[in-house]
């Protein structure tokens, strides 16, 4: 156990207090070695509780001793037959469906649209879609609040429309996974209206109500601003919710719930769904007595309380009965969306050993140290290699990671590293370079293949997204409306939410009449069928670059050694596998070019770089937001 008689290396020894530590050093922009130089890493925690005195009360620290010693466990440092699963090998392809094609001229994408795309999907030459949800919900949060987790949202279409897009995707050879949303239902679903219009009901234990007598029952704040509770006068009573208020939070230590999610999973994989994505599954365990969040670390991650269920007490032993009870039997995949969770809790969620998820999806690589998705600043590429590189030297073979950087509930890459036009081509292609090459599962979201950017959205009223209306809201009080419109247009989600941009008429080809979040401004020349006439085209090079991807084994399955690693805005891996091996290189900035590694004998199998003049073999260079990928001879 650590306890302040403990080492600063003890602690860093565990995996959580090596996450907990490295998040801290993360949001304060420090370097490891902060902690891991010998005079710090052998001082005893009781020191670092004096020093820092004025900073961390002695709450923090029950707080943090508690949170290290949660997890006894150490990730597995080897695997004797890592398996050829083939969701390591898949490119996976999300679909937001309410943006994605409109096949009833209501201005809301439907299922009947998405299957209208699948010959289009499947020319991409991705495996696996990810269908973001289309379950019955009244949409306050577009989906991720489901009324009835065994029906289709009106405006999705029917049953029958999803049975034969299921059909149809199969019969082209690709798989296709669910949002499985069970942290929270709606407000709206029966389970909770039975809770709280019966004090007495077996579903009142499947939330988490509490009396109103006794006031607000702890500090803790919604992640769509405000407090976690809401009051409902008539029954005098409160629940909580992390994200909305018709969001709320499941109650999972209740034995029941757990029994009729596995159950729901088990339906929807007897259609023959090919696996889920697991909506914020790390928040479904939360400690015991739901404390007050300490305001420390409130302050320093935004979001007063989170400690107490980011990774709970109880979280690997439900993920491991849920994949035991409904995943297992049908061999079905999992990935789990899991914000906050460091490297090493997630090898702890998905290390093959542990029998829990096959893959998490970490978030730390989305916004520079110390930022969030709201401030305003320009992305800087080589934390992102910095990233990849501190990942791929940690994880054993018993590990597999996801990659990207692109989702429903982020902006758009390419304008945050650099929202200059004339960058948008060769970016764009740089980035999908390193999508399907880097070592791990891609993850690609609907536009990227096209090269989207962010919107210029010109005022709240051009939003929908209720985390950006809510905070508005809040920011419009305490900053005025100016500075408050700025946050929301930096990091809104509604810049990746906008209709698919199929072709240059007027509806973009996504719907017949006015969409439900109108695109503010044309984006001409960048829609799907403009750039099918385009041999050069970002669409054109991500069909290369999947092909070249399908070729070659070692981009799918090799091994990852990392060239120069520590020259600056210069990336550069090799990729082997049985002999082959792949160079792959970029040029990380806009300004200068810099020298390849690139051996004259290599092979060169792609390149966003136009054909330079007279460039000697072996001097090869690589200009601004230059990628390559060689076959090394
Ligand atoms: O997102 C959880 C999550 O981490 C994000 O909401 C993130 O906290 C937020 O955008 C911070 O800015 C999942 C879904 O992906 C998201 O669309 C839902 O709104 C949310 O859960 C609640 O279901
Ligand atoms: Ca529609």
């Amino acid at each position: 156990m650590i306890n302040k008689k403990s080492r600063v290396k003890d602690v860093y020894a565990t995996p959580v207090g090596r996450d907990v530590i490295d998040k801290l050093l993360l949001q304060l922009d420090r370097p490891a070695r902060l902690v891991t130089n010998p005079l710090v890493s052998n001082l005893r925690m009781s020191t670092i509780e004096r020093l820092s005195r004025k900073q961390l009360n002695a709450d923090f620290w029950d707080t943090f001793y508690w949170l290290v010693n949660l997890e006894q466990d150490r990730p597995g440092e080897s695997h004797p037959d890592p398996s050829q699963s083939w969701w390591k090998e898949a490119v996976f392809y999300q679909i937001y469906p309410r943006s994605f094609a409109d096949s009833n001229a209501d201005g809301i994408g439907d299922i009947n649209g998405i299957r209208s795309k699948l010959d289009y999907l499947q020319s991409l030459g991705v495996d696996a879609l990810w269908l973001s949800p289309i379950y019955d919900s009244p949409n306050d949060d577009n989906g991720y609040d489901i009324r009835d987790y065994k029906a289709i949202m009106d405006e999705m279409g029917t049953m029958e429309d999803f049975d034969l897009l299921l059909e149809e995707v199969h019969k082209r050879g690709m798989r296709l996974i669910m949002d499985l949303v069970v942290n929270h239902t709606s407000d709206e679903h029966a389970w909770f209206q039975e809770a709280l219009h019966d004090p007495d009901s077996s579903y009142r234990s499947y939330y988490f109500f509490r009396p109103g007598a006794k006031g607000l029952p702890n500090n803790w704040r919604s992640f769509f601003s405000g407090r976690a509770w809401r009051y409902y006068p008539e029954q005098d009573v409160y629940t909580l919710h992390l994200f909305s208020e018709k969001q709320p939070d499941l109650n999972w230590d209740h034995e029941p719930v757990r029994k009729d999610v596995a159950e729901m999973v088990r339906w929807w994989l007897e259609k023959g769904v090919d696996g889920f994505r697991l909506d914020v599954i790390n928040y479904i365990s939360k400690r015991e007595g739901l404390p007050d969040g300490d305001k420390t670390i409130g302050d320093l991650i935004n979001f007063i309380g989170i400690e107490n269920y980011y990774y709970g007490p109880n979280l690997n032993k439900y993920l491991r009965e849920l994949r035991q009870e409904a995943f297992d039997p049908y061999h079905a995949f999992s990935v789990g969306e899991t914000p906050g969770i460091g490297l090493e809790m997630g090898r702890l969620l998905s290390g093959e050993d542990r029998k829990q998820l096959d893959l998490v999806f970490n978030f730390d690589q989305l916004e520079l140290p110390g930022k969030w998705k709201y401030d305003n600043y320009i992305y800087d590429l080589n934390y992102l290699k910095k990233y990849y590189i501190k990942y791929h030297t940690r994880l054993s073979d018993n590990d597999w990671m996801s990659v990207f950087w692109e989702n429903h509930d982020n902006p758009r890459m390419v304008s945050k590293v650099n929202p200059d036009p004339k960058q948008r081509r060769p970016l764009a292609k740089l980035l999908l370079v390193w999508l399907l090459t880097m070592r791990g599962t891609p993850f690609l979201y609907q536009g990227q293949e096209l090269g989207e950017v962010n919107q210029k959205f010109r005022s709240i009223k051009d939003v929908r997204d209720v985390e950006a209306l809510n905070m508005f809201e809040e920011l419009r009080v305490r900053d005025g409306e100016d500075a408050a419109w700025a946050t929301i247009l930096a990091g809104s989600r509604d810049h990746s939410r906008v209709p698919m941009n199929w072709d240059e008429s007027a509806g973009n080809g996504f719907s017949k009449v006015e969409p439900w979040l109108p695109r503010p401004e044309r984006d001409n020349g960048w829609s799907v069928a403009a750039q099918e006439e385009d041999a050069d085209s970002v669409l054109s090079d991500f069909r290369k670059l999947t092909a070249l991807r399908k070729k070659y084994p070692a981009l799918r399955r090799g091994s990852i050694t990392f060239v120069k690693a520590k020259k600056h805005n210069y990336f550069a891996y090799v990729r082997e596998w049985q002999g082959e091996r792949i160079l792959v290189e970029f040029n990380l900035c806009d300004l200068s070019p810099v020298r390849s590694q690139a051996a004259a004998s290599d092979k060169l199998l792609y390149t966003n770089m136009k054909p330079a003049s007279k460039q000697k073999a072996g001097r090869r260079r690589l200009q601004p937001y230059g990628a390559a990928v060689y076959l090394c001879s």
